[in-house]
């Protein structure tokens, strides 16, 4: 059969190892050419094209500039509440804030449209009200910058400002007008009309522009305010700072544009391309973004809508907000990236001390410039982790995917362009100064040999279903879906790149089974995460959580053997799905393995748990510590109603002495030595990523007939209601989601804001409730009273 030209180019970009921004966008990713693509600012707009167009907002109380002019989400700056109300990836939306600190609340809505492919236009509406706090002649400075990348080396680049002027003898500047050229935007024009304020007078603007090295554009904020620092020196009497720019557009790669406002304001920046059929103007950007928000609920409302006992207006404002600061996080980075090959010999690995007292170990290195790269990923927190993490986005897709098939698919497929030729993909993905920036000195270098959990296999097993139509679709309109050749053009595309990282994740993180001396194991299939260190294993996800003390490198991890089982029963599924049965059945095979060693290797009988092990004077010896891990075997799906163990594993979850809490499950027992200790980061409190793989499988058991059916759904029914209930609560309480729960309280604790894989609450929300009997009633009354 022979594809349609387009199928053709888009198998073409996903085979291509680098990013399709580069090449011809397909008609599909045109819609994510723009967006608020740089999710460490407030407001922050960039295209998915590298060494282009940024652009961002800064604002403050005018006198106190130069210590409260906001720029980078920051959660010390004290914001009562800010992110997206109502946001799509492919349209726009509207975020607030409530900045206490400078007693105005910001909105800023953005709103785009893509002709195919042509560049596209966007506009920009940041809209600002004096909190009831406010003093009557409340001054506002608001900053929009635009800033060319890389402009010194690219000939056809250009981005030249201009003051429009009011007619006759109105010299204040109605509007301020940039010309942007750049080789892959085409040429296009910023038109900025500036505020009015009560009495219909123009808000007073000034544009700077400056010739700045690289690092000032994305540090616009400091560059501002020395730009300030800088003409206040020239002056001759004694005084405080300047507090407005010296007016000097022209040519350059910075252009700083400052307005000085009174009391409320609105204006707008609209980006048009010259190819646009239209441009973009006020008008436009109202009626379109009441469009978009119109479309988003309804849609949501399709996809999502929250399921009893949670199917009211308040569930579902809460988790509109929560999945659009999902989608709101998405960020695009570009840049090197800094990784440190000296301890790849660690694969070969297979006697003497662990390997950080090597020899190998202890060379002094210089980590290598890799890259550049670029990636279009969610990110787990906009004022902590403004960056990709590889297991928070396999999480972070699980939504995504259902809301929006084919964005879903492409944030994939970049993730994927990023391994190496050994099938490696970094953990943290650290791309470019800015990105650096805000990661500390000790996270920045990657190694090779460590792995993540491949929670991308996940997502990609969601999509199978979504292409055999076992699973339905509410979402976006999938090309992939709604095209059987375009689906399966996809898988194959991606196949042989998970095959690729499957095998490598086999071969680096391999266990010496043999030396366990299991006479009825499975030798192949045992696991162990590299780059341990005393009482951490960061490479698992789980950091801080116990595992065998001292580390060595005998240990066998229990989570480690379930993600391989993760990864082969995708692969299994996939290689069904497109016909590649040989490979099929040799999965199957592993996957026989994995489970049989999950009992042969990992089952600990006197104390009926799953557990890690390790050899202590060359005996097979368990390191148990009650908690996630334990349960590792059930939230990956690798436990069937009928196996003999998960009446064991059901007690340790329901159990209040061990995991169970009214707020959730935490991740250690507190029976454990560990429990709460040091950094208590997975030693105690709740998470609700762990949380929705547990719900999922338990709503998966409730369905199938077996001996525990119905104690699963009663667990399920009662944890799905308790974390949902959390995460909820926390919300109401402090505006925010947060990164953990506390198994005391179950208030929200360390990264506030964490809109990551604490999204995932918008699924748990969106299952059913499986409740019907009285009793179940009741449950429901005390909640809601
Ligand atoms: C520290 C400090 C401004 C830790 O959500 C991302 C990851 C998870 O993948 C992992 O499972 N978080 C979890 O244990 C946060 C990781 C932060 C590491 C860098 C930066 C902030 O400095």
């Amino acid at each position: 059969m022979q594809l349609p030209s387009t199928l053709l180019a888009l198998v073409f970009t996903l085979l291509s190892p680098t990013c399709a921004a580069d090449d011809v966008l397909s008609p599909n990713n045109a819609s994510l050419l723009w967006g608020p693509y740089r999710p460490n600012l407030y407001m922050g707009i960039r295209p998915r094209v590298p060494n282009s167009l940024i652009s961002g907002l800064m604002w403050g109380k005018l006198e106190d500039v130069e210590k409260k002019l906001r720029h980078n989400v920051d959660m010390s700056e004290g914001m009562a509440r800010y992110g997206w109300t109502a946001y799509d990836t492919r349209e726009g939306g509207r975020q607030i804030i409530e900045d206490v600190g400078n007693k105005i609340n910001i909105t800023t809505e953005f709103i785009k449209h893509s002709e195919g492919q042509s560049a596209g236009n966007w506009g920009l509406r940041i809209r600002g009200i004096p909190r009831p706090d406010a003093p009557e002649d409340l001054k506002t400075t608001v900053v929009f910058y635009a800033a060319m990348e890389a402009m010194k080396a690219c000939a056809d680049c250009k981005l030249e400002a201009r003051e429009q002027l009011g007619a006759g003898d109105d010299t204040s500047v109605h509007a301020v007008n940039i010309d942007v050229s750049h080789p892959k935007l085409g040429t296009a024009g910023i038109h900025i009309p500036v505020s009015v304020d009560k009495d219909g007078r123009h808000e007073g603007t000034v544009v700077k522009t400056l010739n700045v090295t690289e690092d000032k554009l994305w540090q616009a904020k400091s560059t501002f305010l020395d730009t300030l620092k800088e003409q206040t020196k020239d002056r001759t009497e004694a005084g405080p700072i300047d507090l407005v720019l010296r007016n000097a557009p022209s040519n350059g790669n910075l252009h700083l544009v400052q307005m000085i406002c009174h009391g409320e304001f609105q204006f707008d920046v609209l980006y048009s391309s010259h190819t646009a059929t239209r441009a973009m103007t006020s008008a436009g950007v109202t009626r379109d973004l009441e469009t978009a928000v119109k479309s988003f609920h309804k849609t949501f409302v399709h996809v999502f809508s929250p399921k009893a006992p949670f199917n009211t207006d308040q569930h579902l404002g809460f988790s509109e907000t929560v999945f659009s600061n999902l989608l709101g996080g998405l960020g695009y980075f570009v840049g090197t990236t800094k990784v440190d090959t000296s301890k790849k010999a660690i694969y070969a690995e297979t006697s003497g001390g662990f390997w950080e007292k090597s020899e190998d170990a202890k060379k002094h290195t210089t980590p290598e410039r890799k890259g550049p790269y670029e990636l279009l990923t969610h990110t787990p927190s906009r004022a902590m982790f403004p960056r990709g993490f590889l297991w928070d986005e396999g999480f972070h897709l699980l939504p995504v995917i259902e809301w929006d098939a084919d964005l879903a698919l492409e944030v994939i497929r970049g993730w994927l362009a990023l391994m190496d030729n050994d099938g490696w993909i970094a953990r943290e993905q650290i791309l470019g100064a800015e990105a650096e920036s805000a990661t500390p000195a000790e996270f920045i270098t990657q190694f090779p040999h460590i792995a993540n959990p491949p929670t991308m296999f996940l997502v990609v097993s969601k999509f199978i279903d979504m292409l055999k139509g076992t699973t339905k679709y509410y979402g976006h309109e999938s090309l992939y879906l709604s095209q059987a050749e375009a689906g399966k053009a996809v898988v194959n595309a991606l196949y042989p790149l998970l095959k690729k990282h499957y095998e490598w994740f086999r071969r680096s993180q391999s266990g010496d089974v043999e030396a366990h001396s299991i006479p009825y194991a499975n030798l192949n299939e045992g696991y162990r995460w590299r780059g341990r260190t005393p009482e951490s294993n960061y490479a698992s996800g789980l950091d801080d959580y116990p595992r065998a003390e001292p580390p060595d490198i005998s240990e066998l991890h229990l989570d480690a053997l379930c993600w391989v089982g993760v990864m082969a029963r995708t692969l299994e599924q996939i290689a069904f799905f497109i016909e590649y049965t040989h490979d099929a059945l040799s999965y199957q095979n592993h996957i026989r393995g994995v489970k049989t060693n999950l009992d042969a290797l990992h089952w600990e009988d006197k104390h009926n748990v799953y557990c890690d092990t390790v050899l202590r004077d060359d005996v097979h010896t368990y390191a148990c510590h009650k908690g996630y891990i334990s349960v590792f075997p059930l939230l990956t799906g690798l436990i069937g109603a009928d196996h003999p163990h998960l009446p064991a594993i059901l007690d340790l979850l329901r159990d209040p002495n061990h995991l169970w809490t009214d707020h959730g499950i935490r991740s250690l027992s507190p029976e454990n030595k560990k429990y709460g200790v040091g950094d208590n980061y997975w030693r105690s409190p709740i998470w609700i990523n762990i949380n929705y793989l547990i719900i999922e499988q338990l709503l998966a058991l409730a369905k199938t007939p077996g001996p525990t059916q119905q104690r699963c759904r009663e667990i399920y029914i009662e944890l799905r209601r308790n974390v949902v209930h959390t995460v909820f609560n926390s919300w109401l309480q402090t505006g925010f989601s947060w990164e953990q729960y506390d198994p005391v309280g179950g208030h929200g604790q360390r990264t506030q804001h964490f809109t990551g894989w604490t999204a995932l609450v918008v699924k748990i929300m969106a299952m059913p409730d499986m409740g019907t009997g009285e009793g179940m009633k009741d449950k429901i009354n005390e909640y809601y009273e």
